[in-house]
């Protein structure tokens, strides 16, 4: 815990851990030779399919109808300012050109395009930074060996080289660190998978601090963060709640992130119609932003490559939110009252945005803050609200020109905003 307080960072990764905090708002994506199935993106693992089976099943895959420029375009019209998509996932196949296996996209399949190659290229044209998800379990690389908790019907050899994997990982993410422009970072996910192995991490950390020195490292591992690590990330749940079961309420110091699925699967998965509406997004939205945190959020594109209207209509719709709205959280930081049940705070410098999510009164107290409030007004409209300040707290007068909003946010002027 202590390194991650006292690690000296190079200034690059600093500025990008900054950029990071204002960021607020990124588009997961979960996509690939599993979306083909329909049934999310474990399902070589839920439904016990071998290797062999699965390579015919990659030796299928052909996405005519990925665009690039429209996914882009999509996670711009959201609001979101980065992407974060499965370069290879548990299924251990690359998404990518890459000469560490034959078990890749353009060498495996009919498509034979690099589609990731696609999205940097348009993540640089649209001006929108790009993280690669990756693995580090495998059900299909024969050196992921010893085998961990799951991936256990694959029908593998049962030997291995877990070096000769480390180095195979370490190759691709060179790759990955090479061959497509700057990145945002590597989000990492799969250590939980064995938890007691040797993951090198000292080693591979290195390795892509030293190829893109201002590139984030994100890990998936549900622990306190490591040296080397640049963002604490939350799987489906807020910073610091574990309501998913297998977060850590260790909360450090590092920018924070929530991963969310849009619905509750994460690969495409097409009999799950339990889409989140966009009032229940916009409330992970204000909640991650209130704990200091960005919100990651995940669509599943089909295995042709569109993107489900369901998820689409949602985007957009969270956009035209984010278009009005967008100035009470990017760019800020958590506000001084922690999130509670009717909302969240978010400042910039002095002034404090109170979030109203869930309130069914007219007043609401807020608990003592540090500075005098000289003003409270509706945001963005500005309409003036009534408040009262004594020494206990600062009560609001609730306009109810904001009744039927997602969220009804009131600025608080103030002398000093600080926690
Ligand atoms: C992981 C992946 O397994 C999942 O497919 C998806 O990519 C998500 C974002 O990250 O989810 C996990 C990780 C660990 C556990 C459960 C789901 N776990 O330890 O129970």
């Amino acid at each position: 815990m202590a390194a991650q307080t006292t690690e000296a960072v190079p200034p690059e990764r600093a500025a990008a851990r900054e950029w990071f905090r204002d960021a607020k708002l990124g588009m997961f994506i979960h996509w690939g030779v599993y979306s083909q199935l329909g049934a999310g993106e474990w399902v070589m693992n839920d439904k016990n399919l071998t290797v062999g089976t699965y390579e015919w099943l990659a030796s299928e895959f052909n996405p005519v109808k990925f665009d690039a420029k429209e996914w882009v375009a999509t996670a711009k019209a959201a609001g979101a300012r980065y992407i974060t998509i499965t370069s290879r996932h548990h299924d251990g196949f690359s998404m990518f050109a890459t000469s560490a296996t034959k078990y890749n996209i353009v060498d495996w399949t009919p498509f034979k395009r690099d589609p990731l190659k696609e999205l940097a290229a348009e993540c640089q044209r649209q001006g929108i930074k790009l993280f690669f998800y990756y693995s580090q379990l495998d059900w299909h690389h024969p050196d992921y060996f010893p085998r961990g908790r799951t991936g256990r019907s694959s029908a593998r050899p049962d030997s291995g080289n877990w070096n000769r994997y480390q180095d195979f990982m370490r190759q691709q993410l060179t790759e990955l660190l090479t061959n497509y422009g700057p990145l945002g970072g590597i989000w990492f996910d799969g250590m939980w998978d064995k938890p007691s192995a040797d993951w090198q991490l000292d080693k591979t950390y290195g390795l892509i601090h030293r190829l893109q020195p201002a590139a984030l490292i994100v890990p998936n591992h549900h622990l306190a963060p490591m040296p080397g690590e640049d963002v604490q990330t939350f799987e489906q749940d807020l910073p610091g709640a574990n309501t998913a079961g297998f977060n850590t309420k260790e909360i450090g110091a590092l920018p924070l992130e929530t991963s969310l699925t849009m619905n509750t699967s994460w690969g495409f998965n097409i009999t799950d119609t339990k889409f989140k509406s966009v009032p229940e997004i916009v409330g992970y939205l204000v909640r991650a932003a209130g704990n200091g945190g960005n919100l990651l959020l995940n669509i599943g594109p089909r295995p042709d490559g569109t993107i489900q209207p369901e998820a689409a209509e949602r985007l957009r719709e969270l956009g035209r939110w984010l278009a009005v709205y967008g100035p009470s959280l990017y760019g800020t930081r958590a506000g001084p009252v922690p999130p509670h049940e009717w909302g969240a705070t978010t400042r910039r410098g002095d002034t404090i945005f109170v979030h109203v999510l869930n309130w069914p009164d007219a007043v609401l107290a807020l608990p003592a803050l540090h500075g005098r409030v000289i003003r409270a007004s509706t945001f963005p409209r500005g309409a003036r609200v009534e408040f009262s300040q004594s020494d206990a707290g600062t009560t609001i007068t609730i306009p109810a020109s904001l009744a039927g909003e997602p969220d009804r946010v009131v600025m608080l002027l103030t002398t000093s905003a600080g926690r």
